[in-house]
């Protein structure tokens, strides 16, 4: 009988849907999936829970001013979280909604089991309330305003249930002292332990002011507060009150940020232990991701969208830097120069290059075959016990969640073998059979670097590495390979090579970030739609709004189109721009006069061939500087395969300069 496999259950916060994902959130999902792709590749059997945490007066107040129902308000934002991780490639393998039936039903188990154990009592909480919004003001005194509204808020007391937290004081600390690796790092241990050495207070844990959330069974109006309902959700995902069937709790780690470990490291065991449950193995807690050192929000104007940088450099790109810039739990600044500067320097010319200069040299040298290597000089064994100690340490850092580490090993790696290389000169080599051995050697050696430095760096850059993987002509699926099994020496002679596919293309600083920039701020600030339908996407982080997706595409009417004139024009000199790889300069004439254009084209077109071509002017665009060369019109290509490589527009007939198009 097959034997099971060891299980690992892995969840990132269920995200509040009064917005969408920013690149905070994206962090979070990134670190998880990272984490369940690694987790495979080391032969567990992986569940990876996320979701949205859809309760609560922030919800109701949303709606409200949506004019919609509640349900509908979550239901529209659940399917645009859910989309957007589809989207960026991080489909959870379980999604829970706290409005899911399943989650409601173990939500009141939860809460019958602490009951019946003697941990729940009714009581009264007091607190400051505010009458024009229908919510409590957290930490408030009274007297003080209302800080939403600025109106006073009132003294109010309610009846409520509590949880016996302070019960929980002694088995907590038992707890974190038997369990040292319960709370990482190991910095914000200390800091939770002395909370809760300084006394845990009982906890409010129903309200009977808000309408919009779980009820309480036959308690009605109470319903559940926020962290007894959001927390229990990591349990609904995986069977709720039949959890031991699917055999997937304890969570084995739970990702969260710094914002949320108390409710993770205080609360949640505390409620666990309260049923009786057993309780989550570990709870790591990222640092922030900071824009202009400050946290991000959409009230400062400062959240960075994942899509813009998607679109720009690839998903690969997004998660390479995110993992690689900042050491895993400490907060990192997020800025898009270092993003950039990273995407060109690691990426495409670090692993891209390496690829597609080893994938050359096998396709001229040995017809496109992994040859088999000769003799072995001292420098080849050096380079391979370099490689092959890179997979124990490599792993080792996964294990302990410093991925950035892990991350510089790989490409420390990298580096050396292009080092060999440009000291090998393979390309030098002549025709004698000593000298064909010597390529033969070298070839493979850095063939089989590659092949395991693709595999290792698998569960970061899951696209990218596949493509290598299938490059040097492995068969096998990349992600069901056993990182365990990997050793140097595994390389066939005489596998044939994959097909090459475009990695990361080098891209022009400013011209890039200018580009991310322009697609966040029309993700951020929308261009009204004409016709009365509602936005097409919600800000990220953005307070709820009546945003939510609407269905389809929006259409616009013809007088809309008409505000774009197109028209004929012919290219009369073209030139690159010193300094920006992907411009050209054109100047067109497009029958009234001519105009200075530039173009993202000048990795595909060379600027010769152009002169004499008829291409098609967007003409009424207002002028633009680009790298400081001013461009009146935009020409029109259509955007080809993943890289968005350009083709222009023109026509198989002959036709008239400046001719408008229609
Ligand atoms: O707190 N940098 O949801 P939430 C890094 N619903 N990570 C960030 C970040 C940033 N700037 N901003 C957000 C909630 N995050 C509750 C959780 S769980 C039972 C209930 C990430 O939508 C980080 O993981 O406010 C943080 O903990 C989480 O998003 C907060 O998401």
């Amino acid at each position: 009988m097959a034997e099971r496999k060891e299980k690992f259950y892995i969840t990132t916060p269920i995200y509040y849907t009064n917005g969408l994902p920013h690149i905070g959130h994206t962090y979070t999902t990134v670190v998880a999936d990272v984490l369940r792709r690694y987790k495979r590749m080391r032969g567990y059997d992986v569940v990876m829970t996320t979701g949205t945490d859809e309760h609560g007066v922030n919800v109701e107040r949303a709606a409200q001013k949506a004019g919609i129902a509640e349900s509908e308000f979550v239901a529209r934002m659940a399917d645009a979280w859910r989309a957007l991780w589809d989207e960026l490639g991080l489909t959870a393998d379980e999604f829970v909604r706290t409005t899911d039936l399943k989650h409601v039903r173990t939500v009141q188990w939860l809460f019958k089991l602490c009951k019946e154990n003697g941990y729940v009592y009714k009581g009264h909480y007091t607190g400051q309330y505010c009458i024009y919004d229908n919510a409590y003001v957290n930490d408030a005194k009274p007297g003080d305003p209302c800080p939403d509204c600025g109106r006073p808020t009132e003294t109010v007391t309610e009846e409520n249930y509590f949880f016996k937290l302070s019960a929980f004081q002694k088995p907590l600390l038992d707890f974190y002292r038997k369990f040292p690796e319960f709370i990482q790092p190991e910095t914000r241990k200390n800091e939770i332990v002395s909370f809760v050495e300084g006394g845990l207070k009982d906890l409010s844990i129903t309200r009977t002011t808000i309408r919009w959330g779980i009820p309480v069974p036959g308690e009605e109006p109470h319903v559940f507060y926020v962290w007894f309902d959001a927390l229990t959700a990591y349990l609904s995902a995986v069977g709720g009150p039949e959890y031991e069937k699917r055999g997937m709790w304890p969570a084995d780690v739970h990702l969260v940020g710094k914002d949320i470990i108390r409710f993770h490291t205080v609360y949640w065991p505390a409620f666990l232990m309260a049923a009786m449950l057993p309780v989550p193995k570990q709870v790591w807690a990222h640092g922030w991701f900071l824009m202009d050192a400050a946290k991000m929000s959409k009230s400062k104007g400062n959240v960075v969208l994942p899509r813009p940088i998607v679109n720009m450099l690839g998903m690969d790109a997004l998660r390479y830097f995110l993992l690689r810039d900042v050491v895993f739990g400490q907060d990192g600044n997020f800025s898009y120069d270092a993003l950039v500067t990273r995407y060109n320097s690691d990426l495409a010319n670090g692993l891209g290059n390496l690829a597609s200069r080893t994938a050359a040299m096998l396709e001229k040298g040995f017809d496109g075959n992994i040859p088999k290597p000769g003799a072995r000089l001292p420098q080849d064994d050096t380079l391979a016990k370099e490689a092959q100690n890179a997979i124990g340490e490599v792993l080792e850092r996964f294990d302990k969640f410093e991925f950035s580490r892990a991350l510089e090993t790989i490409w420390g790696v990298i580096a050396a073998a292009d080092k060999y290389l440009t000291t090998e000169q393979p390309w030098a080599l002549g025709n004698s059979p000593d000298e064909e051995s010597r390529k033969a050697t070298i070839l493979w050696t850095t063939a089989e670097l590659l092949r395991i430095m693709t595999a290792l760096a698998h569960p970061v850059l899951p696209d990218s590495t596949a493509k290598v993987w299938t490059l040097l002509g492995q068969a096998t699926a990349l992600g069901a390979t056993e990182l365990d099994g990997l050793r140097w020496g595994q390389l066939v002679p005489g596998t044939k090579l994959g097909k090459f596919q475009a990695l990361f293309p080098r891209v022009d600083k400013t011209e890039a970030i200018e580009r991310i920039e322009a697609m966040a701020n029309e993700e951020l600030n929308p261009t009204p739609a004409p016709t009365a339908a509602p936005a097409p996407s919600t800000p990220a982080g953005g307070a709820a709004s009546a945003a939510a997706p609407a269905a389809g595409a929006e259409k616009i009417a013809i007088e809309d189109f008409a505000k774009v004139e197109m028209r004929v024009g012919q290219v009369k000199t073209a030139e690159r721009i010193v300094g920006a790889d992907k411009l050209l300069k054109l100047t067109v004439d497009i029958g009234s006069e001519v105009r200075q254009i530039c173009a993202g084209i000048a990795q595909y077109y060379e600027p010769e061939a152009l002169i004499g071509r008829k291409v098609i002017v967007v003409v009424n665009l207002a002028p633009r500087k680009l790298r400081g060369v001013e461009s009146n019109g935009m020409i029109v290509a259509a955007s080809v395969g993943p890289e968005g490589r350009p083709v222009l527009a023109g026509f198989h007939e002959d036709v008239e300069v400046g001719a408008r198009l229609k």
